[in-house]
């Protein structure tokens, strides 16, 4: 039988203790895969925020550092200007980044600073149980929101792609989903672009990757999939939101 894949050696040979059909680690694996492909599993730097996303410690095979709940992008901003030769990247969660998190990511995109941003959109708070989320689509019913997210109270979904995508020192700006083959081969290019342009050294890169919590959202895997296709896809729009200077925009 030909072997098509392998575990990265970017990721540590660990069972994991993410939720039946999470696609966290679907996230992880890309991720990893491209460390490798690059060779920078020695020179990364994982910056990991509390919630799901910062089990991230416990797969990936790269030096880490644990930070307060959406302060990421404040620890990496220090490290990367201390040790620009290191490869600086944040991974955080929607309660994370677009919560309690969202002056830091602001500030950190509108500095530029020479790092990467992967934003794991899942519409909910899910390490604690499924709270609402500022990324919750209208209607969506979740632990703080049970007859469903309304505008009234509570406002729109935040879309953190098009915020940051309009200011001046982003140098790419994207939005990817987990949901399908083919739309994790386009965020593996996506990811791939992002670490290139690190070592370039040309500036800050946020990518989003919209994911699923089938366990707070009360979903079978399979149907966890088929409501980021029939909700979350038509709500947070896929594609390259701001593009190196000379590249077309694609996607979108
Ligand atoms: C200052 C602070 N407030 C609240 C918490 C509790 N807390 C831990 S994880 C979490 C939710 C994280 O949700 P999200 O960022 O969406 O990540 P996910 O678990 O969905 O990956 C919260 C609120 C905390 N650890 N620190």
């Amino acid at each position: 039988m030909e072997k098509v894949h392998s575990r990265p050696k970017s990721l540590k040979n660990v069972s994991s203790t993410y939720c039946p059909g999470c696609l966290h680690g679907v996230a992880h694996n890309l991720i990893a895969g491209t460390l490798d492909d690059f060779g920078l599993r020695e020179k990364t730097v994982a910056f990991l925020p509390v919630g799901c996303s910062g089990l991230g410690l416990l797969y990936w095979n790269v030096d880490n550092i644990a930070c307060s709940h959406g302060r990421a992008p404040a620890a990496a901003t220090g490290y990367k200007r201390m040790l620009p030769d290191k490869m600086v990247f944040t991974y955080q969660g929607d309660g994370d980044l677009a919560s309690i998190g969202l002056a830091e990511i602001m500030h950190c995109a509108n500095r530029g600073e020479n790092i990467i941003t992967f934003f794991v959109n899942n519409g909910v708070y899910g390490m604690t149980g499924g709270q609402m989320a500022p990324t919750t689509l209208i209607g969506q019913k979740t632990t703080t929101s049970q007859k469903g997210r309304d505008i009234e109270s509570t406002g729109y979904p935040l879309k953190m792609c098009e915020l940051i995508a309009q200011l001046d020192a982003p140098v790419y700006v994207a939005r990817f989903s987990l949901d399908s083959p083919i739309n994790i081969k386009k965020a593996q290019k996506g990811i791939r672009k992002a670490f290139e342009l690190q070592m370039a050294g040309a500036g800050y890169v946020f990518i989003e990757l919209l994911s699923n919590c089938p366990t707070c959202w009360g979903m079978s895997t399979l149907d966890s999939l088929k409501w980021m296709k029939e909700n979350s896809i038509p709500f947070f729009p896929l594609g390259e939101f701001k593009v190196p200077e000379g590249e077309e925009e694609n996607g979108k």
